[in-house]
């Protein structure tokens, strides 16, 4: 290591005197003035994290949903999942060591870690829309370079696009090229050949609305709108010319709020979705005729998926493990449709898609999904390779013609990270297949009625919780308080737990109709606590 090159680019990125940051669910999350440092840092660990796995790394400069002042980082690991948690805690240090103590912080990492540092790094660069995320990437390529690594700048990417090309280039090129341009393809041409089947093809065309957030989604969509078929009209709304990024629209405001973004007009029945600010999430609605508002999340795609890959498992005559992958603030009324009705597994994890993914990866097909519209599909090697070879060699025209299905849809998922473009094309795929409506998928089940409240306490760590975070260990008698007030409601639910990603404490309960008050209540307790 170059100890005086270190101090001198170091000391062009100063650390703020005292302040303290966390490498969280989100990575490093905060007002875009205050992160220089964490860039340049976060390019350093990279190329050590690049040495020590010998596989190209992400680096990925964004702050999703947040407003457009904030910025933030996360680390890509070698096949496009989120960063080890180890290498979280490496990177927290890193992120907070004073300037006089950054080479001994790094001295440190590189023996904790094993890392060789004789090895090549190689670091794939992205970032958001925001007006700051040139900047800070450019911080990041200095952090990179001033270890000797070498860097591709991706420029400006969706959040799962450069998931992908990191993927992509790890596998050897396996999961497809390591190119904005193959990432297109690839998506296109699965789309193309499962809607080339469904009963409406050639009958017109399907027109969704999308509200990007006025975020990279818009321009990225724009991108592979040539790519697409003539019959699917996807009409960009929020493209960002405009308006300020997340502001009044995007998947996390229309799922918060329950009401549709600004900057969309929608007329009775159309089919509308929204993307949040790096268009990793996306969720689904429309109004009725008499004008009320129908939100479709995480939850209900989930169940469209889950429908549609047990129909086409039972078609190829597969047994091959199914199971949901859901966190608490999923909605009562989906988990019991899953289990009761689809008769499929459903398995609850801790908030954060590192925990949702984690899980999915235990089936031969893992669906996971949070309810704010985070989620893929993963499939096992195994199963993969099981219905590649029935799509090739299969005798029998019906089994064979459902494993074609199945393989074009694991080619058309993003199987690194939940990816707004690619859940978006498979959910319209599955619609246009099964000739529903959107009014038609809302209907599967109706949600029960929920509130997630946000309260702010002196401090959030006082709450410890268990089992999926669904219930509280600590501060003692907190929850036997809910306990007796759930008790009194029918099919109620609630919980209170620590955000991972803001200074505040998130209140979530849910009953059989909006009458209960749970919610209200529980909230005096946390407030009182
Ligand atoms: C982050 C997570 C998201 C989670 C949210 C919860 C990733 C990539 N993102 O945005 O999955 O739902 O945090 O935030 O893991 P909270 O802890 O503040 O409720
Ligand atoms: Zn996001």
């Amino acid at each position: 290591m170059d100890f005086e090159a270190l101090k001198k680019y170091s000391a062009l990125h100063p650390k703020p005197a005292r302040l303290t940051l966390q490498y969280g669910t989100a990575g490093f999350r905060s007002k875009a003035e205050q992160l220089d440092h964490v860039m340049f840092r976060m390019g350093l660990l990279a190329a050590l994290r690049s040495r020590a796995t010998g596989s190209t790394i992400g680096v990925m400069v964004t702050a999703s949903h947040n407003p457009e002042e904030d910025n933030g980082v996360k680390l890509v690991d070698p096949l496009g999942e989120m960063l080890h948690p180890s290498w979280e805690e490496y990177a927290t240090q890193l992120a907070n060591a004073e300037e006089q103590d950054l080479q001994k912080t790094l001295t440190e990492i590189c023996q904790k870690a094993a890392v060789n540092q004789q090895k090549d790094a190689s670091v794939f660069i992205g970032r958001d829309t925001r007006p700051s995320s040139k900047k800070l990437s450019q911080a990041v390529i200095d952090g990179v370079s001033v270890l000797g690594g070498q860097y591709h700048d991706y420029g400006l990417v969706t959040t799962p696009q450069l998931h992908y090309v990191v993927c992509c280039q790890n596998t050897r090129g396996q999961y497809g090229k390591p190119t904005l341009e193959g990432y297109y393809q690839k998506l296109s041409k699965a789309f193309m050949e499962l809607i080339k089947k469904s009963p409406g093809s050639g009958e017109g065309q399907r027109h969704l609305k999308i509200d990007c957030a006025n975020g990279i989604g818009a321009l990225k969509l724009s991108e592979m709108q040539p790519y697409l078929p003539k019959e699917v009209l996807v009409h960009i709304y929020n493209d960002g010319t405009k308006e300020k990024l997340n502001h009044l629209c995007g998947a996390d405001f229309v799922k918060v709020h329950q009401k549709p973004p600004k900057g969309l007009d929608m007329k009775p029945n159309e089919r509308c979705c929204s993307f949040d600010g790096d268009a990793d999430r996306i969720v689904y609605y429309y109004t009725d005729t008499a004008g009320h508002f129908h939100l479709i999340d995480g939850d209900k795609i989930a169940t469209l998926i889950s429908i549609f890959l047990k129909e086409l498992l039972a078609k190829v005559g597969q047994t091959l493990k199914m199971a949901v992958i859901q966190t608490a603030y999923a909605n009562g009324s989906s988990t019991r449709y899953l289990e009761e009705t689809l008769q499929v597994p459903v398995h609850c994890v801790k908030t954060g898609v590192k925990h949702l993914h984690h899980k999915a990866q235990e089936f031969d097909i893992g669906v996971y999904f949070e309810a704010n519209g985070h989620g893929t599909v993963l499939f096992s090697k195994a199963a993969e390779n099981t219905i590649r070879q029935l799509a090739k060699d299969e005798k029998d025209d019906a089994k064979r013609e459902a494993a074609k299905v199945l393989e074009n849809l694991i080619d058309l998922i993003n199987q690194t990270v939940g990816d707004a473009i690619s859940d978006m094309l498979v959910i319209e795929a599955i619609l246009s297949l099964k000739g529903l409506t959107v009014h038609q998928w809302d209907a599967f089940y109706t949600d029960f009625p929920n509130r997630l409240l946000k309260v702010q306490v002196a401090d959030r760590q006082v709450i410890d919780t268990t089992d999926a975070e669904r219930r509280a260990v600590t501060p003692p008698g907190l929850q036997e308080k809910i306990d007796a007030l759930v008790k009194k409601y029918k099919f109620s639910r609630a919980f209170v737990r620590p955000s991972g990603t803001e200074d505040v404490v998130r209140i979530y309960a849910e009953a059989d109709t909006i009458k209960t008050y749970v919610n209200l209540k529980v909230a005096n307790i946390a407030t009182q606590s």
